[in-house]
């Protein structure tokens, strides 16, 4: 019996397909892995470890916050900070970028993450995740500044996510498409196990929160309406819901058996354009959807065209199955 090919194993191979590459890149992406493995460890203890619950705080968006958003948080920073591979970090949890600490020379890329997604399902047992994106620093060798951050998604040098769920996986790609790894508990490593991830054009699978109908606009009530009429309706056929929450989990579903995701434009509020934020979710996952073979975009612009304007701006998100991306996109178009 054998191991198979081990996450490291991959991240050295696949770094030298990069011309040049000094390695400081697949340095950086495993020692993202072994913060990941200690969030997933602590995820699994939950309530035994005193992790479950609220830390009776807020983060910038006024969100509260759980236990598990700082413990996994201060992983990832700690995991990171002392590498010398980094000039910055930002993640949904700080209002301003991370100060490296004195003394660590300053590297040439930068780290964006959603430390724990899926919050609301840290308490009750359901998969929740990490989602990162690698950027290059604009100016290597100094303190990255916020404005270094507001790159458009196309320059994801990486992304991908840690899903802690039935099985512990980690999903990531640098351009060459999507790979994913399952977290072998006896050996401690991820294992390639998802070679070459792809999203089917068509589907017959949607994920909404259909709560949220009364504030969508037309075009994406007009979209999920023709999909809920199924064979009686102008699409012909049935179509299935799943909605877990997760984002990270959501999305490793399309990954695996396709499907289309959307959290779009509301109206509830008009300071916020959408839930999700464009630097730690929607880019990252935009890059690894179209990776994967699908598409991605707010109903009026390819996600990852968009300019960032702010480090915790929010966006509209459509992506998944390209032929039914497309509908929702034209029926933006139509009004
Ligand atoms: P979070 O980063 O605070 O966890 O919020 C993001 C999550 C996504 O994972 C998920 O798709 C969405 O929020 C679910 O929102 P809702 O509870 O409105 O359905
Ligand atoms: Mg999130």
């Amino acid at each position: 019996m054998q191991i198979g090919t081990t996450l490291s194993q991959f991240i050295i191979e696949e770094t030298r397909l990069y011309p040049g590459a000094t390695g400081d890149f697949a340095a950086l992406l495993n020692d993202l892995t072994v913060a990941c493995k200690f969030i997933a460890a602590q995820v699994q203890r939950g309530a035994l470890v005193g992790a479950l619950g609220s830390a009776g705080t807020d983060n910038v968006q006024g969100e509260a916050q759980k236990k598990l958003d700082i413990i996994s948080n201060d992983a990832i920073l700690h995991s990171m900070d002392w590498t010398g591979h980094l000039a910055g970090m930002v993640s949904e949890e700080m209002d301003a970028p991370y100060v490296l600490p004195a003394g660590i020379p300053r590297g040439k890329y930068l780290l964006l993450f959603d430390p724990l997604d899926g919050s609301s399902n840290i308490d009750v047992g359901i998969s929740v995740g990490t989602i990162f994106s690698v950027l290059r620093a604009p100016v290597a060798g100094r303190d990255a500044v916020a404005a270094d951050f507001l790159q458009p998604g196309v320059e994801q040098v990486a992304a991908g996510y840690a899903l802690y769920g039935s099985s512990n996986m980690l999903v990531y790609s640098t351009g060459y498409g999507v790979n994913g790894f399952t977290l072998e508990p006896s050996i401690g490593e991820y294992v390639l196990t998802h070679t070459q991830m792809r999203i089917p054009e068509d589907t017959s699978e949607y994920a909404i929160n259909a709560s949220n109908h009364r504030h969508w606009q037309e075009p994406v009530r007009r979209y999920i309406d023709e999909l809920m009429a199924g064979r009686d309706g102008p699409r012909g056929r049935d179509f299935n819901m799943r909605w877990v929450g997760s984002m990270v989990a959501d999305v490793h579903r399309l990954l695996c058996r396709g499907g289309i995701f959307l959290y779009p434009f509301d109206t509830r509020d008009p300071a916020k354009p959408g839930k999700l934020r464009l630097l730690y979710e929607a880019n990252p996952m935009a890059f690894l959807v179209e990776q994967a073979g699908g598409a991605a975009s707010t109903g009026t612009q390819r996600i990852l065209e968009m300019e960032p304007q702010s480090l915790h701006q929010r966006v509209p998100v459509i992506l998944g199955a390209k032929n039914e991306v497309e509908r929702c996109v034209a029926y933006h178009r139509e009004g």
